[in-house]
């Protein structure tokens, strides 16, 4: 009895805190969460005010969260997939020019600094894993977006810096594949053609970031998506133990 005493003393106190909260700023944030149901009364039932937020160096984004143009399908027939399914792009395609199929993330980060990216895709077209296997990517307003390996550093063409990847990427987009024969979903994420390049990003202060995606190959499914920093192992952060960001609005 003590125990759940002291536990409605904090419950208490927390509700409070989040009254004057909400009184001192109108616009008071609300958050939906695995971890953190916060006030039921209050969640953010619209996704295109998801503000999607990194904590311990860790972004997690079912991918399916975002606003859609109508030829990006959500689809939920494969069970490999979590949360509400994956989206695949059943428009046309899209190969040299980025901006078709547009969506966005809003992402809040904390903690400053240099963040992996890896989604988790698959070839829904055809047999060949070399073929309806990308997607456009863009981080627009960081300081930093591009690709490595090993001491090989690439950057979007048209972003003013240089060198530039083999293969496409204009605009400050990189086409991001997976390869390999083996077509179902897998964490990968690779710029520059037959040469596989790492994509990061650095953010080098706290804030919100917009992440862009636009449509590239039809058949390409997506499912979900990490950034991480050096905190966290590339298998830690796809783990499906790995819990999904918390989610607030924006207004
Ligand atoms: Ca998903």
């Amino acid at each position: 009895m003590k125990f759940k005493n002291v536990a409605f003393i904090f419950l208490s106190l927390g509700l409070f805190s989040c009254t004057n909260d909400s009184s001192d700023n109108e616009e008071a944030i609300d958050i939906i969460s695995p971890e953190d149901p916060g006030d039921s009364a209050a969640t953010c039932t619209d996704v295109a005010n998801y503000v999607f937020k990194e904590k311990d160096g860790l972004v997690k984004i079912e991918f399916e969260n975002a606003v859609f143009d109508s030829n990006w399908k959500l689809k939920e027939d494969d069970n490999a997939a979590s949360g509400k399914g994956y989206m695949v792009w059943e428009g046309d395609q899209s190969l040299s020019q980025p901006g078709n199929g547009l969506a966005t993330y809003a992402i809040a980060i904390n903690e400053a600094g240099t963040y992996r990216f890896v989604w988790r895709s698959s070839v829904k077209t055809g047999t060949s894993g070399s073929d309806h296997n990308d997607t456009w990517l863009r981080f627009n307003d960081v300081s930093n977006f591009f690709a490595q390996k090993g001491e090989s550093i690439v950057y979007p063409a048209d972003s003013g810096k240089t060198p530039n990847p083999e293969g496409a990427s204009k605009d400050g987009w990189f086409k991001i594949y997976r390869s390999g024969s083996d077509l179902n979903f897998k964490w990968q994420a690779s710029t520059f053609d037959n040469n596989s390049h790492d994509i990061f990003v650095t953010f080098d202060q706290a804030g919100t970031y917009t992440m862009e995606i636009s449509a590239r190959s039809s058949g390409h499914a997506i499912d979900e998506f990490v950034l991480f920093n050096e905190s966290i192992s590339l298998a830690d952060a796809t783990a499906d133990t790995a819990v999904q960001s918390a989610i607030t609005c924006n207004n």
